[in-house]
């Protein structure tokens, strides 16, 4: 192990040195400034007829968004736009206009796509939840609907969140609200990911969670489900994080250590829905104090991504507040994204920008 005071002085005089005037220019955009063999992503806000989003999906309606989405991010994950209540206004009909847009936006702008989701407890649609169906019913369907949706945009999706929050916070498979699990067993998990492969055997298959940062009962269970499903050769390829973290919970410390261990199953990792909340002071603007603090929160979330090699993919859930789901959820809390709402980028842009920059010849991991 290297001796840190010699390091950190090491460090010091690289920063003394006045810049060659040959020197690059750091690059201005996070995609930019990512390192080969990692993508920097963004949520697509929208939805449209959600109660808490009653805006038209940005991507279609506000340029400075649209601009912003595509010059700064290589991936786009839609964020509520391939859930079944957007997808399948009915039994017999898909309607794919919202996902089309965004996969036809990233396609214009060289960006790849992470699709979210397929089998969840919630976001489906009454005509599901309330039909009575049964058990042979519901299993057509979701292989129906996986086959489909899968196979629509084989080859445009990179990663799939085939199973997102199968799991409660106690390590629990949450069997009475997610319906394929309760009406199906626990083997239509396997399955889903099946039938994905099927439709798309190109496209990395993830378990993804919130609450998973770090080891704890939740990250566990998944921990043991990977490994008995990987035993059985179902092809599950990765495992990634949320991270909707929050100034007031303190930051995940073993979120890298954590990650580690499920890429030594073999698995890719990443960072899905990273945002940050934070409780905001009388009249809603957060403090210079919060904001420094939110920037390191981010910083080290990416930091963490980089210093894990299968961390691919990494990505912010969402832009600007005024598009955020946080202030529907938690009415007290707020500014958790990286743009005030004007699109100039906040403190933890900057931290972001600096520490890919810091990255951009290849990971500097402090895996050594
Ligand atoms: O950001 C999404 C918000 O617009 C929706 O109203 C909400 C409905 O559940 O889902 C939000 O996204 C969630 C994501 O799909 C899964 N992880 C948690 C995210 C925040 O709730």
């Amino acid at each position: 192990m290297k001796p840190l005071h010699l390091a950190a002085t090491a460090v010091a005089a690289v920063m003394l040195l006045p810049v060659p005037a040959h020197a690059a220019p750091q690059p201005s955009t996070l995609r930019d400034a990512a390192p080969d063999g990692l993508v920097v992503g963004s949520a697509a806000a929208g939805g449209g007829h959600h109660e808490d989003q009653p805006y038209p999906d940005p991507i279609s309606s506000d340029q400075a968004y649209r601009d912003v989405l595509g010059r700064e991010f290589s991936s786009l994950s839609p964020e509520n736009q391939m859930k079944w209540e957007y997808v399948r206004p009915t039994r017999e009909t898909y309607d794919f206009a919202a996902a089309d847009a965004i996969v036809d936006f990233a396609a214009q702008h060289g960006q790849v796509v992470r699709g979210h989701t397929l089998l969840w407890h919630s976001q489906n649609p009454e005509w599901l939840e309330n039909g009575n169906f049964s058990a042979e019913e519901l299993r057509a369907m979701l292989r129906e609907h996986i086959h489909t949706v899968v196979g629509r945009y084989a080859g445009r999706v990179q990663q799939w969140d085939v199973a997102n929050e199968i799991f409660d916070e106690s390590g629990t498979l949450r069997t009475t609200e997610n319906i394929w699990i309760r009406e199906l067993g626990p083997g239509i998990i396997a399955d889903a990911f099946r039938w994905a492969h099927e439709a798309d055997p190109n496209a990395k298959l993830f378990f993804n969670d919130y609450g998973v940062e770090s080891d704890n009962a939740k990250s566990d269970a998944y921990y043991a489900l990977i490994q008995d499903l990987l035993a059985q050769g179902v092809p599950v390829h990765g495992f990634s994080a949320q991270a909707h973290l929050d100034l007031d919970d303190g930051f995940p410390a073993d979120l890298a250590q954590n990650l580690r261990r499920f890429a030594d199953l073999g698995l890719d990792t990443a960072i899905t829905e990273l945002d940050v909340r934070m409780t905001l002071p009388q009249g809603g603007a957060p403090t210079e104090q919060q904001l420094a603090e939110q920037a390191d929160f981010y910083r080290r979330a990416l930091q963490a991504c980089l210093d894990v090699s299968s961390c691919h993919s990494f990505t912010v859930w969402g832009l600007p507040d005024k598009y955020s789901w946080v202030p529907g959820t938690f009415p007290d809390q707020g500014a958790a994204t990286i743009y005030w709402d004007d699109f100039t980028p906040k403190p933890a842009h900057h931290a972001l920008l600096n520490t890919l920059s810091a990255n951009a010849s290849g990971r500097a991991t402090s895996e050594g």
